[in-house]
């Protein structure tokens, strides 16, 4: 199938695409997809006084009832798949079955959010004064802004608003402006779902398009109670300041730089499986992606063996055709950081398997590399940093709490796996004492999280939670109320204060 009607199965024509400073490209080939119109900031100032105007009226529909435009969103999406799947794998690089997980994503969190809408549970709390009841309420919190990244260029956003909806608040989304087609795509269903629900507000959802000066405009506006952002730690740091400098909240998920430790105790086969998915898959562009490996010196080589085999024959390629396993990075600027941080490593000593970059006939103008196992015989500076990439250092360790200490030895903190079939170990990784991150798996790699828990890590990943599990509270206010049924005034703490 043609680009074009990769588009067009999608909504996209190419008449619609044919104006405008923001370039979309697809990184299978560089071929130019489309240009479309950058938001001006007093378009963006339009579409958050609708935002605003929208909540006043979606705050007062039921939440069941919010929660039916979320089921038929949803549908809309489900009818989509295939189209909106091709099209993740078109902007953003990463394989079809890959893409098609992403939309799956999408869904379960809209399935997730429509039973959610008929929960949204507060609290009943003893009081301490007679004929008084205390209760814990949670109200619609106001316009949420969401910025993407270019890497789940759907999925991350639906996690923030399918919750946002029916927890009563309208939504802007500033998407990747590597991603502009997947949001504008995946936008016009809600859109058309919004427009069939004669009880959701236009203006409830808006999209957002332009480069970092539209998410800092969001970010600074007293309008926007919590902007939820992912992508990179410098970015976040710059929402978080800004919205620490309004007291408005941000909700961040960041990077990581995620391990796994094998011991003796390991299924190496399931092990090396897990760790080639991991960190190979998505081209390591997944926040979760494996960027360090922990191996104990007496299954070493029995672990790499097989692991520099699989790395030496994955198939490359377009991320479009069924046999590929590894697609394009997202452009050159991440081939570059890859080649320095391999440059960096080579220079300290390290033994280098695969990394180098991979001209595909046909494909020229696309950015493939074969991923890189980085063999270090213990952690230097640039390990420690995330570079965006597949890259995988592996050391070797002899002390199970010693690979722990050096799992938590880094400034993000948002996926770990431990690999064993030893309870001790599993438990002590589970523990207090063990993984300090957000997300810890036994014989599962870091990536490939399932909606139903909360997703987000803690230190430089952020300390955000999105997604599953009470997730949701983050899009609302909580209200503290307390109800006097007797005709006399009762002070808490046995406080007296009568006046004649
Ligand atoms: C991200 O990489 O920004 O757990 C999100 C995972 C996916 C989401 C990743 N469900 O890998």
């Amino acid at each position: 199938m043609s680009y074009q009607s990769l588009l067009a199965a999608a909504g996209l024509g190419a008449d619609q695409l044919q104006h405008g400073v923001l370039i979309a490209r697809t990184p299978i080939d560089g071929t130019e997809l489309g240009r479309l119109e950058a938001d001006t900031p007093e378009r963006i100032e339009a579409k958050i006084a609708a935002a605003v105007a929208a909540f006043r009226r979606w705050r007062l529909v039921p939440a069941p009832a919010r929660g039916e435009l979320v089921r038929s969103f949803a549908e809309r999406v489900r009818r989509n798949k295939d189209a909106l799947g091709a099209l993740i794998s078109l902007e953003s690089g990463k394989i079809l079955s890959e893409g098609l997980g992403e939309v799956q994503e999408v869904i379960d969190i809209c399935d997730f959010a429509v039973g959610l809408s008929r929960q949204l549970y507060g609290l009943t709390i003893a009081s301490e004064r007679p004929h008084h009841h205390m209760l814990e309420r949670w109200h619609p919190l106001g316009p949420v802004a969401i910025i993407s990244a270019f890497n789940f260029p759907m999925a991350v956003w639906a996690w923030n608003a399918a919750l946002a909806l029916v927890c009563g608040d309208s939504i802007l989304w500033k998407p990747s402006d590597k991603t502009s087609l997947c949001a504008l795509a995946l936008h016009r269903l809600l859109d058309a779902a919004i427009a069939a629900d004669p009880q959701a507000p236009t203006g409830l959802s808006a999209l957002v398009l332009g480069g970092p000066s539209a998410g800092e405009q969001l970010a600074a506006h007293r309008a926007i109670p919590l902007v939820s952002a992912t992508g990179s730690t410098a970015m976040g740091r710059a929402v978080s300041l800004a919205t620490a400098a309004r007291f408005g909240r941000a909700l961040l998920e960041l990077g990581g730089n995620n391990a796994a430790i094998v011991t003796p105790a390991a299924d190496l086969a399931l092990s090396a499986r897990a760790i080639v998915f991991a960190a190979a898959g998505t081209a390591g562009q997944r926040c979760t992606s494996l960027r360090r490996l922990l191996v104990h010196r007496t299954v070493y080589e029995a672990l790499l063996a097989p692991l520099r085999r699989a790395y030496a024959s994955l198939p490359i390629g377009n991320p479009l055709s069924a046999e590929t396993l590894v697609g394009p990075l997202v452009d050159g600027a991440a081939v570059e950081r890859m080649q320095g941080a391999l440059a960096v490593a080579r220079q300290a000593g390290a033994r280098i398997s695969g990394g180098e970059s991979v001209r595909l006939p046909g494909l020229e103008g696309g950015h493939y590399v074969r991923p890189a196992l980085v063999e270090l015989l213990a952690p230097i500076d640039i390990s420690r940093q995330e570079t965006f990439a597949p890259i995988l250092y592996v050391f070797p360790y002899e002390q199970f709490e010693q690979a722990i200490a050096s799992q938590n030895d880094v400034s993000h903190g948002l996926s770990s796996a431990l690999f064993t079939t030893n309870l001790l170990e599993a438990e002590t990784f589970l523990s207090a004492e063990g993984s300090d991150c957000g997300i810890a798996n036994i014989n599962a790699g870091p990536s490939g999280a399932e909606i139903g828990g909360a997703f987000g890590g803690e230190k430089e990943t952020g300390g955000g939670r999105e997604s599953g599990s009470d997730a949701w509270k983050a899009y609302m206010r909580r209200q503290t109320q307390t109800i006097n049924y007797s005709p006399h005034l009762q002070l808490a703490q046995g406080v007296k204060f009568d006046i004649v």
